[in-house]
């Protein structure tokens, strides 16, 4: 069905379940390639037997084969996926939780069927407000019972046309491989990636709100002031993709680059600021070329002989929502959402 995943470039974080980043050439091309980009899995790799049944209140419950998704239509969306757990170790006290530091993300062109046409041939009852999607994969999940990746969805974005959400078979124009969701997963552009659904096996329409772990009680912000809150949208983030962390530069004029996204929208802003020093200067930003997919940006920066020594350059995006990147991370129990602008050193010599 799908052949072992070349793992060999990855940035690997935990062996067993495979978690591992993207490594910069992955995130300085446009598309990542399948072989860098990031894999976020909760538990090892399932079996799948190639069908997707939908259930629930549904007024026609159907089991579909790859094939017959297919002929209910075909798009490829281009999406860029970023971890809710991304940038973890810059929490302070550092919560539990896989060690990512910034590179839980990635962009691929995702082929598939949009999940509002397989709904529709099921038609969904009027009584239906949660839509719960179920990974083949599970396990004990710390030391509890064993249970599946559930994830839910309200009816209204399951089927609003707008939201793009995608059940799909391919990647980067090759059938999904087993650590990216082979046959069949979930993508939900704009979201961080815990709403992705991989190894889909069965979609079922819900009359009550899903309770399930990963919903409730794995990816939300546990706030230390405030009533938790589900985790959804990506927030603004600018990756520095060169130089790198300890790289020395020679005097000249280096291009500070990166990507920006958002699920706020478009990214309408980068800046750099060196040293923590004046104000913030505006970067050079690509338009997007499409939605929730990242934006290249860079700056120039002019290094003379009185810049010989160490420097610190940070980033920051704002999207057309308005919302900037913080300084410092917004800490919450689960580690999530940290967008704190970056802060990279560098040398001169
Ligand atoms: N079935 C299943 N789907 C899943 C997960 C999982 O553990 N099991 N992890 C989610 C999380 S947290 C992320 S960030 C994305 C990562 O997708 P990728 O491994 O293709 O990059 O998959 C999501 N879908
Ligand atoms: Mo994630």
């Amino acid at each position: 069905m799908s052949t072992a995943p070349d793992r060999s470039n990855l940035l690997m974080i935990k062996g067993a379940p495979f978690n591992a980043e993207t490594p910069i050439e992955g995130l300085r091309q446009e598309l990542t390639p399948t072989v860098l980009h990031y894999v976020r899995s909760n538990f090892d790799l399932p079996d799948h037997d190639g069908t997707l049944t939908i259930g629930g209140a549904v007024e026609r419950p159907l089991t579909l084969s790859l094939a017959e998704l297919r002929a209910l239509g075909e798009e490829t969306l281009t999406v860029t996926l970023e971890c809710a757990g991304n940038g973890r170790v810059g929490l302070m006290p550092l919560p539990t939780g896989e060690p990512w530091t910034g590179q839980a993300v990635g962009t691929a062109t995702w082929t598939g069927v949009p999940l509002r046409r397989v709904l529709e041939e099921a038609g969904p009852r009027a009584s239906g407000v949660e839509v719960a999607f179920t990974g083949a994969d599970h396990g004990h999940y710390k030391g509890g019972a064993d249970i599946h990746f559930v994830r839910s969805l309200s009816v209204a974005r399951a089927l609003d046309p707008a939201t793009g959400v995608l059940i799909a078979w391919a990647m980067n124009g090759e059938p999904l491989n087993a650590d990216h969701g082979a046959p069949l997963r979930l993508l939900v552009p704009g979201w961080y990636g815990m709403g992705a659904v991989k190894w889909l096996a069965r979609i079922e329409v819900l009359e009550a709100p899903y309770q399930g772990q990963f919903q409730t009680k794995s990816y939300v912000f546990e706030w230390p002031d405030r009533a938790w809150e589900p985790v959804t949208a990506m927030r603004p983030r600018a990756l520095i993709t060169a130089p790198v962390e300890d790289e020395t530069l020679s005097p000249g004029i280096v291009t500070v680059r990166g990507k920006a996204w958002s699920g706020g929208g478009p990214i309408t802003a980068v800046e750099v600021s060196i040293d923590g020093a004046g104000e913030w200067q505006p970067a050079t930003l690509a338009p997007p070329t499409g939605e929730n997919i990242w934006q290249e940006w860079s700056f120039d920066w002019t290094l003379g002989q009185q810049e010989i020594g160490r420097h610190v350059v940070r980033a920051r995006a704002t999207d057309a929502a308005g919302a900037t990147q913080p300084d410092m991370p917004e800490w919450n129990r689960l580690g999530y959402g940290n967008n704190a602008a970056q802060v990279l050193v560098v040398y001169v010599r």
